[in-house]
Formats: structure tokens, sequence, C-alpha cells
């Protein structure tokens, strides 16, 4: 996306529509109405905000013949607690016809055409799933596969080398190994093992959540049709570059795979710098546990198709175990690393002080692996407290999802079952509290909080935990609110984009993503979630045009706190569209 290519080309689509979008009824497009940019399900629940209060009615219409299928009126106001803005609410659940139409709202304007029909979201599903495989490290990005987006490969990670805090038995500073593979871990093109932790959690319990569902789910990569799911496939890329983190010699899990610097917004291909490897340490060989266990758990199953696969899993898994026993207070700091060892790191960190939360994702993973519940001894789940929402430095829940997913295979005890369920049922409920008073009607952002770094990751993971909760106790009002949280995320925020690139019609194109920036296409690589707004403004962009907290966000490449894109966020992002397109019709 050279500046020249994006001036002429890249005139983002809601600008064409905007410009272009007299209709025949003499409407033009209002971006104040805000929705799921996709559409929705025939019998689901469909909503579109309208900000303002002076406007009080509403009407749904046709795309094509104009005609006038529902009128109704708008919700009583309700005001943001972030930005005191006023909005009222449109609902349309009563209409189930299958076809396109907008939101009109008199004196106002349309809105973005959007579908009714089943399976509104397999598209959006498959394209976020896809989304990993573009971010592919050291392979060929055929044009088979990827369309105008095809490119060399980059980073063949053959020759990386062993930081001076990372030396150990047989691997003397500056010792070369080989750690090709895995996913460039978001707009960088770096590899963390924390970060891919809860990524490749996230995915394989998706996996195992709806295994069925994954059978046919076809995302056009080179693996397709080889008897395995893609989903698997393209989970197994990284899992075989995790693998070669672990140091042989005593098991241990280096923090990740990086450049000392960031390279510039260059290629991959044209990325020379040199690479390492360093410090192993307690969270990230934990979280290298949790992963490895449950990859060893599912490939058990595809013998056949990776042979010995799933048992270099399982050793992998105990030998990780027995090093975190021997070393659990081995923490990555990275300030503290760059005082005693050189070259200086100063790539992402992902440092975490606290093992408690990977304690109990690892010893849940080996414990529904072996079927020991040894693995369980010493391990503090914490029930009494509430439970944290999932991200890259807190993975209890994780551990919880997988216990609950195996309660009774593992014949779990009810006075240990019953308390895991009641904590996600009981984190649900209290996202539900005070839903209809929402601006946007979402448990997303009702907590300032909500809008942290990544924060479209919160509105998914959020989505996810309502899943199993509903999973626990068959409430449909659980299964709304995820469904609010996925039509947050496709345009029903406050900022009015859909986060998703490729997709929608306020459409994200400019992330900060180096593969996007440096390619010279206009159009960013599709099915990668931005981050999202974080009032926070980290990267001081001088493009943010507001402070408050939900709209605290740019669609400007400068922007890494509000626009890059991540794996730990497209993977919640691909569990919720696909578990809502398992759940709705
Ligand atoms: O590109 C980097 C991005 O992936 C990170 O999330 C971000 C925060 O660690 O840093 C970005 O790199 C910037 C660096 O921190 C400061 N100089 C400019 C770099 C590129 O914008
Ligand atoms: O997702 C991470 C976020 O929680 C942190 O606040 C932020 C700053 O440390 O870093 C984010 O992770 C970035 C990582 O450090 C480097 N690759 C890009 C990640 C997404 O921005």
């Amino acid at each position: 996306m050279k500046s020249i290519f994006r001036s002429f080309l890249a005139i983002p689509l809601h600008i064409l529509i905007a410009a272009f979008a007299t209709n025949s009824f003499g409407q033009n497009v209002s971006t104040d109405i805000r929705l799921n940019q996709i559409g929705f399900y025939p019998k689901a629940q469909k909503l579109a905000v309208v900000v303002g209060e002076k406007h009080l009615a509403f009407e749904i219409k046709a795309v094509g013949s104009g005609k006038s299928v529902l009128k109704g009126q708008l919700s009583e106001p309700r005001t943001s607690q972030h930005s005191g803005k006023i909005s009222r609410l449109a609902d349309f659940t009563k209409i189930t016809k299958p076809g396109k139409y907008v939101v009109e709202v008199p004196g106002l304007g349309k809105s973005y055409p959007f579908e009714i029909k089943e399976k509104v979201h397999r598209e959006v599903a498959g394209a976020a799933l896809k989304g990993f495989y573009y971010q592919r490290v050291s392979i060929d990005i055929p044009e088979k596969f990827a369309g105008k987006w095809a490119r060399p490969a980059g980073h063949p990670d053959n020759k990386v080398l062993i930081h001076a805090s990372a030396v150990s038995e047989g691997r003397a500073e500056n010792a070369v190994i080989n750690s090709p593979k895995g996913w460039y871990d978001a707009g960088d093109y770096n590899k963390y093992i924390v970060n891919s932790g809860i990524t490749m959690g996230t995915l394989l319990s998706l996996y195992e959540d709806f295994p069925a569902y994954f059978e046919d789910f076809n995302v056009d990569i080179p693996e397709s049709n080889n008897g395995v799911p893609d989903l698997l496939d393209e989970v197994i890329y990284n899992l075989r570059w995790m693998l070669t983190m672990q140091d042989p010699s005593d098991g241990g899990v280096y923090h990740k795979l990086t450049n000392p610097r960031f390279d510039g917004m260059i290629m991959p291909d044209a990325a020379k710098n040199p690479r390492y490897v360093v410090q192993k340490n307690t969270i990230a060989t934990l979280d290298f546990v949790a992963v490895t266990a449950q990859a060893g758990r599912i490939l058990k199953g595809f013998e056949n198709k990776f042979p010995g696969l799933a048992d270099s899993c399982v050793t992998a898994a105990v030998k990780g175990w027995e090093w975190a026993k021997k070393n659990p207070t081995i923490f990555y700091n990275q300030d503290e690393l760059n005082k005693k060892f050189d070259p200086d790191i100063v790539t992402g960190a992902y440092g975490d002080r606290s093992a408690a939360d990977e304690w109990v994702w690892a010893a849940a993973e080996m414990y529904a692996l072996t079927r020991k519940a040894d693995y369980l001894n010493g391990i503090a789940l914490e029930t009494d407290k509430p439970m944290p929402l999932p991200t890259w430095s807190q993975v209890r829940a994780l551990g919880y999802y997988t216990l609950i997913r195996f309660s009774d295979e593992l014949k779990l005890a009810s006075n240990i079952a019953d308390p895991l369920k009641a904590s996600v049922v009981k984190f649900a409920d209290d996202l539900l509290v005070d839903l209809p008073k929402q601006p946007y009607h979402t448990v997303m952002g009702k907590n300032a909080k909500d809008y942290a770094w990544g924060s479209s990751s919160v509105a998914a993971n959020q989505g996810i935990a309502l899943i199993y909760a509903y999973s626990i106790k068959k409430n449909q009002a659980y299964m709304q609110a995820a469904l609010g949280n996925l039509d947050y995320l496709l345009g029903r925020n406050a900022t009015g984009f859909c986060f998703l690139t490729g997709f929608g019609s306020k459409r994200v194109m400019h992330p900060h993503h180096r593969l996007s920036i440096a390619d010279e296409i206009a159009d960013p690589i599709p099915g990668l979630l931005s981050g999202g707004p974080n009032p926070g403004q980290q990267d001081k962009c001088t493009t943010y045009t507001s402070k408050f907290a939900d709209e605290s966000f740019t669609d400007d490449d400068c922007s890494y706190a509000s626009n890059e894109i991540a794996i730990n966020w497209n993977a919640p992002m691909v569990y919720l569209a696909a578990a809502i397109e398992n759940l709705l019709r």
C-alpha cells in the first residue's frame, strides 16, 4: 500500500458508497446508522444503532425493489458512558425472509446494505482462519492460494542464533539452530511462544468443541483435501515451529524467536537481520506444555496422517512440565535481560510476572491428555475468585474450558466440576447485567477497561465465554449476547468500522501490518482482525479523531496501538464466528 496507490486506488469503500449512494429513493448512506455490515440469521436477533436523539422512526427496505418491509419505532434513548453520546436502537428481528436490505431513518439516511440468510457468517469464519495462512513464515505464499497477495517466502529461520540469555549445555552463545515455520505474530515478523500459546489453545479448543463442523470446512490452503480438517492443518504449521523452541537438553522453552529490533516496513523476503532465540522461562514453557498436550490429545486421532507427531507432542509436553516443576520462578524481564546481555532485544516483551494461571491451564491439559488426576495436585483452580477473561497473560479460563469440556469423560468429581461451571456462568451473568442500557446493546464496552490494546479480542473472548455459559445452561440470552459481540466486531460499534479486513462497507484499509503495508497492493490482506479502540494511543499517531474510549481508533498504519492485527486476536474471532455458525440459524 504505497501512498500513491493509497490515494488513487484505495479510496475506502464507504466513501465510494457514500459518494454514489443516492439511490432510487434519494437517501444517502448515513454512518450514524451502525450495524453488522455482513448480515443476520433469519431467526436470530437483528439490531441497528442510530446515533443521535432526534430521530424516532425507522424502516427496513429491500435493496433493488426499494420496497418497505417493516416500519418501526426506535427505542428510548441510551447514553454512552464513554462519550455521553445518545443513541437509539432499531429492532428488526421480525424480518426473517432472506434477502438484501437497508435500514432507513427518515431525515437521516440509510444504512450500509446487509443480508439476511442462513450461514451468514460462514465466509467471515473462513476468511479469519485463512488469515493465519497469510501469516505463515518460511514458505512461499503462491497465487493459487493467495491471489494478488502472493509473495515469496521470508525468514527461513534455519540459522537462528542462541542469544546470550539462552545458553545451555550443548548450545553455546551464537550456536545455530533450525526453527522454521510458524506464524508471524502480528504486524511484526517475530514469533513469540506466549502469544502462540493462547492462539493455539483457542483454535484447538474450537476444533474440540465443534469437530464435525470442521470436517468439510475448506479454506483453500495447500493442505486442503488431505483428509485432515484445514483448521488442524493450519494449526500444525505453527505447532511444528513451536516444537523446535524446546531446548532438547532439558525441556525448557525459549521465550521467542526474534530480531533484536523490529524489521522495517519491508516484505519478508527482504528482511535479512539476524534472529535469536532468547531466555527459557516458566511461563513460555507452561504455555508450550498446554499447547503440546492439547495437540497431542487431538492428533492421536490422526496418527495415520502424521505418524509420530502426536507422540512427539506428548513427549514434549511431559518434558516441559518437568522443567517447569524444577524451574517455577524464571520470568522473562526484557529490561533486566538487556542490562546483562547483548545484543539488546527490544521487540514485543510479552512479560508476565505470575505463572499461577499458566499452571492451571497446563495442568488441565495434562490431566485431560493423560487422565492422571495427579496433575491437579497442588494447583489452585481459584474458583473462589472471579474468572478472568483470557488474554495472552491470563489463561486460567482456558484450563476451565478444557476441564468442563472433559468433565464427563474425566469423571470429574462434582466438587471440582460444579464450581468451574459456576464461575463461567457467573462471568457470563455479570456480562449480561445492564445490557439493555448499553448504547450499542453489547456486553462489549460496558466496562471502560474493555477498551485496552487489542480490544477486539476482548469482544471476541467475551463472546466465547458466553458460548461456554450457553453450553452449560442452554439459556438463549447468552447466545444473543455472544452474537451481539460479533455484531460489534462487524460494525455495530462507536467507530462504525467493520474490524475484519476485507469485510464490510466501512472497512479497515490501513492496518499496522508489515505484509499489507509493504506489498504495494491497495487492499490489505483479508481476514485479519484489527486491534480496535484503545484510548492509550501509545503509538502517538496524529490521526485519531477522538479520545473517547470507544472511539479511540484510527485506520492508519502508524497505529499499532489501535489498528495492528495479531494472531491472538484472530483466533477468538475464528472461534466466535464459527461457534455462532454452529449454534444459530
Ligand atoms: O511494529 C511494531 C508493532 O508490531 C508493535 O506492536 C509495536 C509495540 O511494540 O511496535 C511497533 O514498532 C514500532 C516501535 O515500537 C517504535 N518505532 C516504530 C516501530 C514501527 O512503527
Ligand atoms: O497484545 C500486546 C498488548 O497486550 C501489549 O499491551 C502491547 C505492548 O506491550 O503489546 C501487544 O503485543 C504486541 C507484541 O508485543 C509484538 N507484536 C505485536 C503485538 C500486538 O500489538
